[in-house]
């Protein structure tokens, strides 16, 4: 079989040789219908029977993966994706550097394997899950086609996991891939694993902020996952790194268009301050300073996920060979960490202070450091923007230490300088940092569907391009 191409033959598409896999592809075949009911209780409310303009993968192949066509989304071919293997590949970093690549899961390491791959898969029906009411309130016909695409390629990305868990896993494996479809976002009894993906994306700025700022935390994870001596696992967050861009593409463009809009409004009513909330406000489009708040929100849960700034259990993964850094491949070191330093951002008698580390037990650090450039790019996009209409603002990332609830920083009240605060100053100016209920009312407000071809809500300016370069006027979704 070409390695490239994906064999549609069977109900599971796939370039891993499932028909040749019985045992496998009959396991993946009875976890099937499980996934179709989450798929039909969780997934997008409504829309189940309309006609969706998507995109599926057909191939690996980088210069030509995938194709467009109108589909209706429980009938979308959630495949098993894996990068073409690389011929003679090597264990690149951790203490079997140097070794051949495991085709097989190293027995030794197993429960840490099984560990990051049930994490991970986690986090993309809980995704899934969190966003399945916007349809109802889709901005644009265009929106609403994106979001049904990150919806699905998250549900491809969990079918990815499962594949792993089902192949090298056996029972538990079996047994990890139900309780997959078991967890439910923001259950009190059986929540998601992380804490980002038990929040609320209530509104459609919480959605591009959601797959601008936390979308990203996944490439930087599936980048480290990418790097893997567990070859099957290098191989499946390669290719899900293609699909992932899109995804950012989503959020990146998302909030730039809202930015646009903004401040498109606020020169056509004359309005300079970007601070005189309530004039912005009545012209039905969301203010800069809520915008603000709403990227300190997301980063600072995205953060969170990153895990503590000190792990044993990143030094472990590292060490074992499984998880690398951003981009190892690219590094200049020892790729063993053994002896050098890093450093660590924490908390020493009350202040915040870098110490250096080792950096073998920093490695959770050093990916949310790279985290945070890559935030930072994205941002500085939008900035251009605003500056571009000539308006007194600019939007920041907050620190660090503000609103965090994982790692050193949890214990303490921080403002977005870094600035520690009394229980009561917290309390008393959380609503300058943070989206108040007044803040979320109003952007509620807003929120009604569009759904007319080339039409779009009022508080959002249309995007530069269409997708597959379709026209403006094109409708990406035929609701049924
Ligand atoms: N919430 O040693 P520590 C994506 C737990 S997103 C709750 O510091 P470690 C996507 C931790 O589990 C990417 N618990 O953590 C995006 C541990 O518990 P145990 C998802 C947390 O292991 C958008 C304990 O605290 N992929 O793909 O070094 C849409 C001590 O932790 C949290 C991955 O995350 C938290 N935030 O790092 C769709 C990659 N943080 O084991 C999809 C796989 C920590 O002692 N996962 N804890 O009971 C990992 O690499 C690591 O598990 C983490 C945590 C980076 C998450």
């Amino acid at each position: 079989m070409n390695i490239m191409n994906v064999d549609y033959d069977g109900i599971i598409p796939n370039n891993v040789g499932l028909n040749q896999d019985i045992r496998v592809r009959k396991a993946l075949e009875r976890w099937h219908p499980g996934y179709l009911d989450w798929w039909q209780d969780m997934g997008p409310e409504g829309f189940q029977q309309s006609l969706v303009y998507l995109r599926t993968a057909v191939s690996v192949d980088p210069k030509g993966w995938a194709k467009f066509d109108y589909v209706r989304m429980p009938e979308y071919k959630w495949g098993i994706l894996l990068a073409p293997q690389v011929e003679d590949r090597k264990v690149a970093f951790g203490s079997h550097r140097g070794e051949k690549a495991w085709q097989e899961v190293p027995g030794e390491h197993r429960a840490m394997l099984r560990r990051l791959i049930v994490i991970q898969g986690d986090t993309e029906p809980a995704s899934v899950e969190q966003q399945r009411h916007l349809g109802k309130t889709a901005p644009s016909l265009y929106d609403l086609r994106n979001l049904f695409q990150v919806n699905v390629e998250e549900g491809r990305h969990l079918w990815a996991m499962v594949y792993l868990l089902q192949k090298y896993f056996g029972a538990d494996g079996r047994d990890e891939a139900e309780g997959l479809l078991q967890r439910r976002s923001g259950d009190p009894d059986t929540p998601r694993m992380l804490g980002a993906f038990n929040e609320k994306t209530p509104d459609w700025l919480s959605f591009f902020m959601f797959t601008y700022f936390t979308d990203r935390d996944g490439k930087m994870q599936l980048e480290a996952l990418a790097q893997s001596g567990f070859d099957p696992l290098s191989r499946t967050c390669r290719f899900m790194l293609t699909e992932e861009a899109h995804h950012m593409f989503v959020g990146e463009t998302g909030v730039t268009r809202i930015i646009e809009r903004t401040c498109q409004a606020m020169k056509e009513a004359g309005i300079d301050d970007p601070h005189d909330v309530a004039a912005v406000r009545r012209l039905g489009v969301i203010d800069l300073p809520t915008m603000q708040k709403k990227a300190n929100l997301h980063f600072s849960l995205s953060l969170d996920l990153f895990g503590n700034e000190i792990s044993t259990n990143a030094a472990n993964a590292f060490h074992a060979g499984l998880k690398g850094r951003y981009r190892e491949d690219r590094l200049k070191d020892d790729h063993q960490l053994e002896s050098g330093t890093y450093p660590v951002l924490r908390l020493i008698d009350g202040r915040i202070q870098n110490e250096e580390s080792p950096a073998l037990s920093a490695l959770n650090m050093r990916l949310r450091d790279d985290y945070v450039v890559d935030c930072n790019a994205g941002v500085g996009r939008w900035n251009k923007v605003i500056e571009g209409f000539g308006i007194p603002f600019e939007i920041k990332l907050p620190h660090v230490a503000f609103h965090r609830h994982i790692g050193e920083f949890s214990s303490v009240k921080a403002d977005t300088d870094g600035v520690i605060l009394s229980d009561g100053e917290w309390e008393k100016r959380q609503g300058d940092f943070l989206p108040s209920d007044s803040d979320r009312d109003f952007i509620e407000s807003l929120m009604h569907p569009q759904y007319e071809p080339g039409r779009f809500a009022g508080w959002i300016a249309p995007p530069k391009v269409g997708i597959d370069n379709k026209p403006g006027d094109f409708e990406y979704v035929k609701i049924m």
